[in-house]
């Protein structure tokens, strides 16, 4: 008796008068209405990317590359970011700043690692990262790139 159920939804609309009709297709709507305009709340909020940064011999490196000290970071308008700043300068303190940004890490020494999220401006522009600590040395450019396209093919 499997299409019971269903037989019986059938007949429940057939008996329904045209207003009983309307009002169960007003409930309809605010009940999934409004979920829809939940789900904005429930839905998880995008990933930030992330970006990992070396610190060693007083200079900044992407990833794994210990080629190009102090590179230029590219990323998406209003694009969340998790830099995570990893130590390999025992000895040293560092940190990681972007301050027209107002961002800044707290300090690594040692193997320390420290992440930080935060969100990118909207306009395209570039701004200067630094080291507070070594800033004539620990020094590069962080892009905010025209397209989200321009940021990611910069992949890190
Ligand atoms: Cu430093």
């Amino acid at each position: 008796m499997m299409a019971e159920p269903e037989k019986r939804t059938v007949r429940l609309i057939a008996t329904m008068t045209r207003r009983q009709r309307t009002a169960a297709a007003v409930g309809f709507v605010l009940v999934f209405g409004s979920m829809g305009a939940l789900l904005p709340l429930i839905a998880k909020p995008q990933e930030p990317r992330h970006v990992t940064l070396v610190v060693q011999r007083m200079a900044f490196y992407l990833g794994a590359d210990r080629t190009s000290p102090n590179p230029t970071i590219r990323v998406a308008p209003g694009e969340r970011i998790r830099v995570t700043l990893v130590s390999k300068d025992a000895g040293f303190e560092h940190d990681f700043a972007v301050t027209p940004w107002r961002v800044r890490t707290s300090t690594v020494r040692g193997n320390d690692q420290i992440s930080l999220i935060f969100q990118a401006p909207d306009k395209p522009g570039t701004a200067d990262y630094i080291c507070t600590m070594h800033t004539a040395m620990m020094r590069g450019t962080i892009e905010v790139a025209d397209t989200v396209q321009e940021a990611a093919s910069s992949g890190y």
